[in-house]
């Protein structure tokens, strides 16, 4: 975005907080700075640095698109599970063929990061980090031959996660945390059913832990774009109300109700409706996603690359997410 317009989103944002806390552009002290800002015993002594998220956003996508099967994905995929390690998780990797609608044997990777591993008081949160490998949404019928960058449809929720991971090595929550990280999600086609989604439903079906157990968890897809709208979606209201309830409330209090609208999104078939089917854990997801207009304009498209992520987005669901985590008791 440029300055004079992220000036004046800032501003419309900041008209909107009681407490006018500008996102930090300069550096992590300038961010951790603004902690202490907001009342005591209501926030996260951390703040979520927008910065280094993108700049997680952009050391995926340096990468190339991250299909399973190509020598990108594994790079990311060694990239994330060190990462992580990084940052302290216990880090377990979940290998397995998995098999796409049309035959290709996927070579498949979850990666789940715990940190306190032994509480039952655990939430987990996820997002998927392959990306898909075709445009097929996008408007010139000639690139559809291309994977897509998934800048945002892929790395911007997997950013946004590092970005809290390191927040943890800092700082542990009061409760117990998985990062998961879907792989396969996005080798799917629209008119095969159950065709997406298959990293999270191999999860589903074999848990890294047994029995696993966590309160809820939270799914962040598309995370990064411009003029992102975030409705509740059908299937986030029909297994789990009260978390999309309560995250929307916190987005509402943070000064974010613009972004976190209050009418329902679509039905939208993602890693979250195969994880409530699948463990019967209540979960949600932050989508990008809107009765009308559907997914960001750039889905699916050549068009999903770093130059139209937003920090602001990033910054604004990453703030959301961190203080959920940390209040928890
Ligand atoms: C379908 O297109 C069926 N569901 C959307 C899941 C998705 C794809 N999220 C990102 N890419
Ligand atoms: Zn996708």
């Amino acid at each position: 975005m440029e300055k004079s317009k992220r000036i004046l989103f800032l501003t419309l944002l900041c008209g909107l907080f009681a407490a006018c806390t500008p996102q930090a552009d300069a550096s992590t002290s300038e961010a951790d700075s603004h902690a202490s800002e907001t009342a005591p015993g209501n926030v996260p002594a951390l703040t979520f640095n927008a910065d280094t998220c993108y700049a997680f956003v952009q050391a995926q996508t340096q990468f190339g698109a991250r299909v399973p099967n190509t020598t990108a994905h594994v790079a990311c995929g060694n990239y994330l599970v060190q990462t992580l390690q990084r940052y302290g998780a216990h880090v377990i990797e979940q290998k397995a063929n998995l098999t796409a609608y049309n035959g290709t044997v996927l070579q498949s990777r979850n990666i789940i990061a715990s940190w306190n591993v032994n509480t039952p008081n655990r939430i987990f949160l996820c997002a998927h980090w392959d990306s898909r490998p075709t445009c097929d949404e996008d408007p010139n019928p000639a690139n559809h031959n291309q994977s897509v960058m998934g800048a945002n449809d892929g790395a911007s929720g997997v950013a946004v996660l590092l970005e809290i991971a390191r927040l943890v090595a800092q700082k542990q929550p009061a409760i117990g945390l998985d990062i998961i990280l879907f792989d396969s999600e996005d080798y799917g086609n629209s008119d095969v059913e159950h065709s997406f989604c298959l990293g999270s439903q191999y999860w589903g079906r074999n848990p890294h832990v047994r029995p696993y157990q966590a309160r809820f968890g939270i799914l962040l897809d598309m995370v990064g774009g411009k003029n992102p709208v975030f409705a509740k979606d059908q299937v986030s209201m029909y297994f789990a109300a009260d978390v999309a309830n309560m995250v929307w409330d916190k987005a509402a209090q943070l000064g974010y109700g613009n972004l976190f609208v209050a009418n329902q999104g679509g039905g939208v078939i993602d890693d979250h409706y195969y994880v409530n089917l699948l463990t019967g854990i209540p979960c949600i997801d932050i989508i990008h996603y809107q009765n009308g207009s559907g997914f960001p304009e750039t889905w699916h498209t050549t068009q999903d690359v770093l130059e139209n992520i937003d920090k602001n987005t990033l910054h604004a669901v990453g703030t959301v997410v961190t203080h959920v985590l940390y209040e928890l008791k």
